[in-house]
């Protein structure tokens, strides 16, 4: 087993690609095995060594290769001194709770020297997706691609591509991250920022002593290529470019859209965006940078650094070499340039073909309206705090509550009914207090530490409108829910309007997805259908904003059918 497990882990892209024609339509999915050793690797960037947490001494970790319909079970074995857990950000886990992995919401962690075996199947889903670390900062390091082909012999909805290539940003600190992060909720002030985002995991020549860690892409002259992004970095929104050619979206978060041709890319941390790279028909004697920046909403300070990495065509011309042909730079827009982002995710539609329809829920059971909001909490008494005063700690809230970690995993809580002492399952389903969420900014802007769930029955269509609030400063906030994927069915600037806005609602081919960016200043309206039972952690991505409580979860007991119920816990699932 050891051995097979190893081999599926060898395999490449490229040669499952080369099984992608066959004619097997009755595949009913494989199942593929992983082993994922937590250990310590001493990497060098930026002039900096340092000692990292990694799977299997990679960095980025391992590309997990799977088609729709397998199932992969992956043994995690914990060597380092952190606590461990991983999730697999976006697989929707259909009654396989147990294997979501979110720290103290469906697990306990792996703690140094145990290990657990999450073991789930890849439903209805085709695309990108990632696996990452999910427990404090560790994602920083702990992170890799998963690729979803579509089953066997069925072919993309667009041309099929000469090859495949993950792209996968992160972000980079010279110091430990566990210690910015433990610095900052310890002072109540921001984490210091970055020292470079990364394209798989190389920061590339715009940065000091970093020029020969750089992505290169070599490319062949009239092929098309498919680009899988990610977005792995911890805290900020990017814009995507390569110079002097044009991509193509076609997927984002593992579903088809309509395809459309743009030279940017926004991304959020969270989020996948898989498009198609058309190469020059002729060797264009020019290589290319492509280039990645934030783009930012808030008012603290972040690193405003730039990743290049090298779009390079193979064999010049037999007179010149790589090196002296002449380099071109693409545009990226402004900073702040909220009309590109607007203007960009009103462009994402579902295919919403016969084959792959848009099953938007078309009336709605239940609403939810939630602020997402920056706050603040007191400092301790004998301490002077680095927050917005000196006297309070930066916090973050959903309808004014700062998720409080509890000690107990919420999931075998709920399970074995001991909900008792760690969760409540009152979290208010709108603002205790309304106020003009994007007006002037109430001066109270302290927030309560809770941890609170929503029940939401099974077969439940829910309605959720995600607001974003002045407190602090309107800043975007990429949302990622747990266990659903849902339909972003409506967003707009300002507040809210519960009277006018629902009539502009998309309800044909909105785009479906698990990572929505909240616009800052603005409202985003989600859909989902609960057909999964467990219980479903929904956050900000931004990690910073998550540590200070942005976060919450809902509760969905099983439903009446068989095949509607959560099995019980597997044997090895770690306690605390
Ligand atoms: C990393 O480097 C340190 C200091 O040079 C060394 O002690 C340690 O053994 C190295 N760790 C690994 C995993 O190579
Ligand atoms: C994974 O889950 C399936 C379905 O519950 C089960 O049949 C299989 O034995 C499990 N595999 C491992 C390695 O736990
Ligand atoms: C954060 O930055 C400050 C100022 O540069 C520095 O003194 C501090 O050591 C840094 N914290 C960490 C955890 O690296
Ligand atoms: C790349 O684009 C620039 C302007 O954006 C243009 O001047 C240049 O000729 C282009 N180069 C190639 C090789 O396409
Ligand atoms: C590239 O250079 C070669 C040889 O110098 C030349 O034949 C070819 O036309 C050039 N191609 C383009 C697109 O400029
Ligand atoms: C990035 O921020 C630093 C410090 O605020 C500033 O000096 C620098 O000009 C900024 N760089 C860019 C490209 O905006
Ligand atoms: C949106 O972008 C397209 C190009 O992709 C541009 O033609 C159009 O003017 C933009 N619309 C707005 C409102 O900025
Ligand atoms: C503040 O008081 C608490 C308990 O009274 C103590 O544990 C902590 O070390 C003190 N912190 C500072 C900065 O003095
Ligand atoms: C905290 O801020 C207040 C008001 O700005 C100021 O009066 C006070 O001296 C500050 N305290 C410390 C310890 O810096
Ligand atoms: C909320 O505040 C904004 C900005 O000041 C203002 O434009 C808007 O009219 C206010 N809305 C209500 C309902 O008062
Ligand atoms: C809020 O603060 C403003 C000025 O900072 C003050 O005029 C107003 O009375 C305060 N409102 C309340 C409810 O305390
Ligand atoms: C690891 O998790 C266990 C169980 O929650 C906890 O008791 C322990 O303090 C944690 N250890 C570290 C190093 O965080
Ligand atoms: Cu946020």
């Amino acid at each position: 087993m050891a051995a097979s497990a190893y081999l599926v882990a060898l395999l490449s892209i490229a040669s499952l690609m080369s099984t992608h024609n066959g004619v097997d339509a009755t595949d009913t999915g494989i199942t593929r095995h992983y082993k994922f050793d937590i250990k310590m690797q001493n990497v060098t960037r930026l002039c900096h060594t340092k000692g990292i947490a990694t799977v299997n001494g990679q960095f980025p970790g391992p590309r997990i290769v799977a088609r729709e319909g397998d199932r992969l079970v992956v043994k995690v074995a914990n060597h380092v001194q952190n606590n461990i857990t991983i999730h697999w950000h976006g697989i929707r886990q259909l009654q396989s709770g147990w294997a979501d992995g979110p720290a103290y919401i469906t697990q306990c962690p792996i703690q140094t020297g145990q290990s657990y075996v999450y073991n789930f199947t890849i439903v209805g889903q085709r695309g990108t997706l990632w696996w990452h670390a999910h427990i404090s900062w560790l994602r920083s390091t702990l992170y890799g691609p998963i690729v979803i082909l579509p089953k066997r012999g069925v072919h993309y909805p667009f041309p099929r591509p000469y090859k495949e290539v993950p792209v996968l940003f992160g972000e980079w600190w010279n110091a430990d991250p566990e210690a910015v992060i433990a610095q900052a909720l310890q002072t109540g002030g921001g984490p210091n920022v970055s020292d470079a985002y990364t394209i798989n995991g190389l920061p590339g020549p715009l940065y000091n002593c970093s020029s020969k860690d750089t992505f290169k892409l070599n490319v062949k002259p009239g092929k098309t290529y498919l680009l899988r992004l990610i977005n792995a970095a911890l805290n900020d929104e990017l814009f995507f470019s390569i110079a002097n050619h044009t991509l193509t979206v076609v997927d984002v978060d593992a579903v088809y859209v309509k395809p459309f041709e743009t030279d940017v890319i926004i991304i959020t941390p969270g989020q996948t965006t898989n498009v198609l790279l058309k190469t020059k028909p002729y060797h264009p004697n020019a290589t290319f940078l492509m280039m990645a920046r934030p783009y930012v909403t808030g008012q603290g300070t972040f690193d405003n650094s730039t990743v290049a990495g090298i779009l390079e065509y193979n064999q010049p011309p037999l007179s010149t070499s790589i090196k002296k042909l002449p380099l071109f730079k693409p545009s990226l827009p402004p900073l702040r340039d909220t009309t590109f982002v607007a203007n960009f995710t009103s462009k994402l539609k579902s295919l919403a073909s016969a084959q792959y329809p848009a099953n938007v829920p078309q009336h709605v059971d239940k609403h939810f309206f939630f602020t997402v909001s920056l706050g603040t909490n007191p400092c301790p008494k004998n301490q002077t705090c680095q927050g917005p005063t000196n006297s309070t700690m930066f916090a973050a809230s959903v309808n004014n509550i700062s998720f409080v970690m509890p000690t107990k995993a919420l999931l075998q809580a709920y399970f074995l009914r001991q909900s008792n002492g760690v969760y409540a399952n009152d979290f208010p389903s709108s603002p205790l207090i309304p106020f003009n969420y994007t007006g002037t900014p109430p001066n109270n802007t302290m927030v309560m530490d809770e941890t609170k769930v929503v029940v939401l029955p099974f077969n439940t269509s829910v309605e959720l409108v995600m607001q974003d609030t002045s407190i602090l400063g309107a800043e975007s906030h990429p949302l990622h829910l747990h266990g659903f994927n849902f339909f972003v069915v409506g967003q707009g600037f300002g507040t809210f309007d519960p009277k006018k806005d629902p009539a502009k609602f998309n309800l044909v081919d909105p785009v479906e997805r698990n990572t929505v960016g909240v616009p800052a200043g603005g409202w985003v309206a989600i859909r989902f259908f609960t057909d999964n039972p467990g219980v479903w952690f929904m956050h900000c991505h931004f990690e910073v904003h998550t540590s200070w409580g942005l976060k919450m979860a809902w509760v969905v007991p099983d439903g009446k059918l068989p095949n509607q119920k959560l099995p019980p816990p597997p044997s090895d699932l770690p306690k605390c």
